[in-house]
């Protein structure tokens, strides 16, 4: 905070009390963090509340939140939070590999999981993302996404004692735990949704309550629908008072008012509570949803990034430790200003989704064309240098086909065709398709229709297991581990999602879970096969294929210093639409070209590649073939094959 000269005796008090509550060391690094972020959280807070609150008062108490927070945070994470002061960029080093699972459906519970760490470290993880673990509703929650008590584990998963447990055991072995935070929405059985409906005013103040349609039409004339089939409409009519809450996603997640700076205070303390328990990296549920404003789609709002930009300097200030990620699976133009890139840089968060790539890779392999993908991938800005994508192929939701129109046309491509060809060719409707996915989230009147399936179901594994013809077995192989080695070099954090790793196949068993049965996201959500698992070191079997395929490349990434997450990432277009490349940099050491081929045959690249490259003396790092194949001065690519080449100097 600027201190004007009326508030300096505030100022000296408030340093007086951060020395007392924190001790010397302490006090005088929570002050200077202080410093570093009040002008962005004064900033934030004011565009949002600046007319609702006397903003120099409300940080105040927030900045008492963060001092408590401080304070009660345990010693082992103070020293976490010190180490990470001191290394900025731990989380962007060549060899931090996350894995994302269910914590029931990987290893039954907690404890479970605590117990297959040896399992993780043998792919190389270093960053552990387990799916929401608060207290959900009973009956239908969304896979967790619908929460009831936020200071509570779900009673399957086990005790905040288990929690507190599993992480310091996964910081013994260096990995980060990632865990949901779910802000936009609670679920309709937590105390505040109970209160609100009783009539308490504070907590009516948390929702958006509608005494009758006329708003919640007026919004809807340009709302979409996320869920048009499972849960049309935004709004939920409640019987017990006669009025229409806003639910964006199911009748049972009721959105939360953050227009309400008691909402943001609330949402803060629980943010505070949940990574004290020892959660390093928050993943923040449903971001783009935060802010509604009548006549927009109520998605990506200026106030939704301030709202945001707010809880990132606090968390700073807190405990310097702890990132936050931002689950914001929007369009391109979209995507960058949740890591901070705006009109200026106003840190924002530290992680997102680069839902992008992952959108790209499944369009170049139906495809086999990437110059979409080349397009798309140039022209949008780089992430902040101090922040990092996510970089997946597949995760627990469903695949949205976020082709902008604009740069399908650039290509040539008609964007609302090739959106339709996109899940047709997925849920296996086009001819010549291998993909085994399913279509999820019609709108009849958009036609629009996203996918859901696994990545190897998705990729033709399913099918050609089921054809039994080696060939096309080795070819699928080869397409999952050559997308996967897109998404661990291109730049971000990777994700390798729980069963990837062994080629699981879709759940043919999803449905027969009754609370899921309305929800085909969790044909991609099967429980992990130990049994494949115990094959995963025999490289004859579909498991250990891609068991050693995924170790191999985590193994890889971190022998290639240039394929940490703040190297630069320049597209290298070819004259061939079929080979991706690109080069990452880093001014600290040799760069790395990655090229990959979605293509059926062998492609050959002319060599001047790694002249554009800025390699002179090629060494390879690794690749499908496991060598530097030249022929007259080119590289060859085999079929679906990639390749990692750096300089030896
Ligand atoms: C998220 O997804 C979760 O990942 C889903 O599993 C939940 O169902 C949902 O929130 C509600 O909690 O629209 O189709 O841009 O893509 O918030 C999934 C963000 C979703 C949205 C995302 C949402």
């Amino acid at each position: 905070m600027r201190p004007g000269p009326s508030s300096n005796l505030a100022v000296e008090k408030l340093a007086t009390r951060v020395r007392d509550a924190l001790g010397p060391l302490e006090g005088a690094a929570f002050l200077t963090r202080l410093a570093v972020v009040g002008d962005d959280l004064v900033e934030a807070l004011t565009a949002v509340y600046g007319d609702r609150v006397d903003v120099s008062a409300f940080v105040a108490d927030l900045v008492d939140d963060a001092l408590a927070a401080a304070v009660s945070r345990p010693l082992p994470l103070r020293v976490l939070d010190r180490r990470r002061e001191v290394d900025q960029q731990w989380f962007q080093r060549e060899h931090l590999v996350g894995y994302v699972c269910y914590a029931d459906r990987f290893a039954g519970d907690l404890r479970g999981v605590g117990e297959r760490v040896d399992y993780l470290a043998e792919l190389g993880i270093g960053y552990l993302h387990l799916m929401p673990l608060l207290r959900s509703r009973d009956g239908e929650n969304d896979g967790g996404y619908a929460v009831a008590d936020y200071d509570a584990v779900d009673p399957r998963l086990g005790t905040m004692a288990d929690l507190e447990a599993l992480a310091a055991g996964l910081h013994d072995r260096g990995i980060a735990l990632c865990a949901d935070l779910v802000l936009n929405h609670t679920a309709r059985e937590h105390p505040w949704a109970r209160k609100a409906l009783a009539g308490h005013p504070a907590y009516e103040d948390f929702y958006l309550l509608f005494s009758d349609r006329a708003e919640p039409d007026a919004f809807e004339r340009t709302l979409p629908e996320v869920f048009p089939d499972m849960a049309p409409g935004s709004f939920t009519f409640l019987p017990e008072t006669g009025a229409w809450v806003w639910t964006t996603f199911r009748e049972f997640q009721w959105d939360l008012r953050w227009s309400n700076p008691q909402v943001f205070r609330a949402m803060l303390g629980v943010l505070f509570t949940f990574a004290n328990h020892g959660v390093d990296v928050v993943r923040l549920d449903a971001a783009p949803f935060l802010w509604k404003r009548l006549g927009t789609d109520c998605q990506n709002q200026p106030e939704a990034h301030r709202l945001l930009q707010g809880l990132r300097a606090l968390t700073r200030l807190a405990m310097p430790g702890v990132l936050l990620k931002a689950e914001a699976i929007v369009g391109p133009d979209h995507l960058v200003p949740y890591l901070g890139a705006h009109d200026r840089y106003r840190p924002e968060c530290d992680l997102a989704y680069d839902n992008q790539l992952m959108v790209m890779l499944w369009s170049s392999l139906a495809t086999r064309d990437v110059r979409l993908a080349v397009h798309a991938l140039e022209r949008r800005r780089p992430a902040p240098l101090s922040s990092s994508w996510v970089t997946y192929l597949r995760g627990h939701d469903d695949i949205g086909w976020a082709v902008a129109d604009e740069d399908a046309w650039a290509v040539g491509l008609d964007p609302r065709a090739h959106r339709a060809f996109l899940a047709a060719f997925y849920a296996g409707k086009h001819p010549g398709s291998f993909g085994r996915g399913a279509d999820f989230g019609l709108n009849p009147a958009t036609t629009d229709v996203r996918t859901s399936g696994t990545a190897a179901s998705l990729a033709g594994l399913e099918e050609a297991l089921e054809a039994g013809v080696p060939e096309q077995v080795e070819g699928a192989l080869r397409r999952l581990e050559t997308l996967y080695a897109v998404v661990y070099s291109f730049g971000g954090i990777p994700l390798l999602y729980m069963g990837d790793e062994l080629g699981l196949r879709n759940d043919t068993a999803w449905a027969d879970d009754p609370q899921h049965a309305d929800d085909n996201r969790w044909l991609h959500r099967p429980p992990m096969d130990w049994d494949a698992a115990e094959r995963r070191h025999d490289e004859k079997q579909v498991e250990g294929r891609m068991f050693a395929a995924l170790r191999g490349l985590a193994q890889a990434r971190g022998r290639a210093p240039a394929l940490r997450s703040d190297s630069a990432t320049r597209l290298l277009p070819l004259p061939d639409p079929h080979v991706l490349g690109y080069v990452r940099t880093h001014p600290r050491t040799a760069p790395v070209l990655a090229l990959a081929s979605f293509s059926d045959d062998e492609r050959i690249v002319d060599g001047s590649v790694l002249d554009r490259a800025g390699i002179r003396t090629p060494e390879h790092v690794h690749s499908t073939a496991g060598g530097l194949q030249w022929s007259d001065g080119r590289l060859v690519l085999p079929a679906w094959g990639f390749l990692w080449v750096t300089d030896t100097h």
